[in-house]
């Protein structure tokens, strides 16, 4: 029977010299019409092209390409951690096998993951305090056709993410590639994961799960908030420029109106539920097939908005000038002292929380499952039309 879909994974280096030391493994498999051929020299390792970013600079990495049947196909660099977990580096896309590869993200991680709890104690910053190692993943966490990566650290799934449009009796179903790793942060666990699309977005999640820090009975509230650090590099790290996209509804009158401002110098944001607001990126240079300007939208996917003391967290994004020694989003108002954020090498933060609440509930009581926050990168004059229609 013919396979229907191929999605071809194939991981690369950029060193030949490493090439002959990698180990070669490959696979090939057909489950539920699906086709996956792998090859994984597991040794070989990327070094991410900007330099100065910690842990180690350059980052090294198990560089992925993943080509989906569309046609599109993304180049990303992935490494598990410690401290930080999970890193992206490199992600390029490329719309069709013949179109340019078009740089969107230099450096994806969390800044932060930051718990306070309702007392008003204990308030852990479970990235600037400690260093916790990524768990090894088993068989039962990745399952196949699953892949464990970088030494077992991350699991690869490609995915069918449902309908990506419909006209009628015309349907076209999404595939991605989704990355996943867990930062063994005392009794909890915490899972990173980016999706990336064949229509040329990006999914981010992070999720809790793990026994109460207090053990079954724990009735103490807290919240889980997660701020992304987003080196996003549209078209290479120069001519990068943000905008905060606002909806306003009339009151008074029928009508609405869309705007968005450019941010102008470095700046903390805030995300307002009426507002629908959103974070454009765009590039000075890039434009598609149309003449149209090309941007990455970051659209929050939040079901709350947490307040805390910490002065980091009265805000929901961030704009900062890129520099390889602000990674720690607790430090983020030191970061912000008045740099042009126009046309320049930007990083964007963003903070998503998940809550726990007060009093305990009996499904929590061995382990509390997992709860997302996340959000999405919408690419918006990418393709020329709606894309693979
Ligand atoms: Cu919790």
């Amino acid at each position: 029977m013919k396979p229907l879909l191929t999605y071809l994974v194939i991981a690369l280096s950029s060193s030949s010299a490493l090439s002959a030391l990698a180990q070669q493994a490959a696979s090939h498999a057909v489950i539920e019409g699906v086709s996956v051929t792998e090859i994984r020299p597991e040794s070989l390792v990327q070094s991410n092209q900007k330099q100065g970013i910690a842990p180690t600079a350059p980052v090294p990495c198990v560089a992925q390409t993943v080509s989906f049947p569309a046609g599109s196909s993304w180049q990303l660099c992935v490494k598990a951690v410690e401290k930080y977990g999970l890193i992206i580096t490199n992600a390029s896309f490329k719309k069709s096998p013949t179109a340019i590869a078009i740089s969107v993200l230099s450096d994806g991680r969390l800044g932060e993951i930051f718990v306070p709890y309702h007392p008003g104690q204990p308030r852990f910053g479970d990235i600037s305090q400690f260093s916790f190692l990524p768990l090894t993943l088993s068989t039962a966490d990745c399952p196949f056709p699953g892949v464990r990566v970088d030494g077992g650290l991350i699991c690869r799934e490609i995915l069918d993410n449902g309908i990506a449009w419909k006209v009628d009796t015309r349907v076209r179903r999404g595939r991605e590639a989704r990355y996943w790793a867990v930062l063994d942060a005392a009794n909890y666990n915490y899972i990173m994961e980016w999706s990336f699309r064949d229509d040329g977005a990006i999914v981010v999640r992070a999720g809790s799960t793990g026994p109460k820090l207090g053990g079954a009975t724990d009735a103490s509230g807290h919240m889980h908030d997660f701020t992304w650090r987003l080196d996003i590099d549209l078209n290479g790290p120069g001519g990068d420029s943000a905008h905060l996209t606002k909806h306003t509804e009339s009151k008074a009158a029928f009508g609405a109106t869309d705007t968005a401002s450019l941010i102008t110098t470095e700046s903390g944001l805030v995300w307002n539920a009426l507002a629908f607001n959103t974070l454009e990126i765009t590039d000075s240079l890039l434009t598609n097939g149309n003449g149209r300007r090309t941007s990455y939208e970051l659209v929050p996917l939040r079901t709350g908005t947490a307040r805390h003391f910490e002065s980091f967290l009265n805000r929901d994004f961030w704009v900062t000038r890129f520099s390889g020694k602000e990674l720690l989003a607790n430090s983020l108002p030191s970061y912000v002292n008045g740099q042009s954020t126009v046309n320049t090498d930007n990083v964007i933060w963003y903070t998503g929380s998940a809550h726990h609440e007060s009093n305990m509930r009996d499904e929590d009581r061995q382990t509390v499952p997992v709860l997302w926050t996340g959000f999405m990168l919408v690419p918006h004059n990418l393709f020329e039309g709606t894309p693979f229609f």
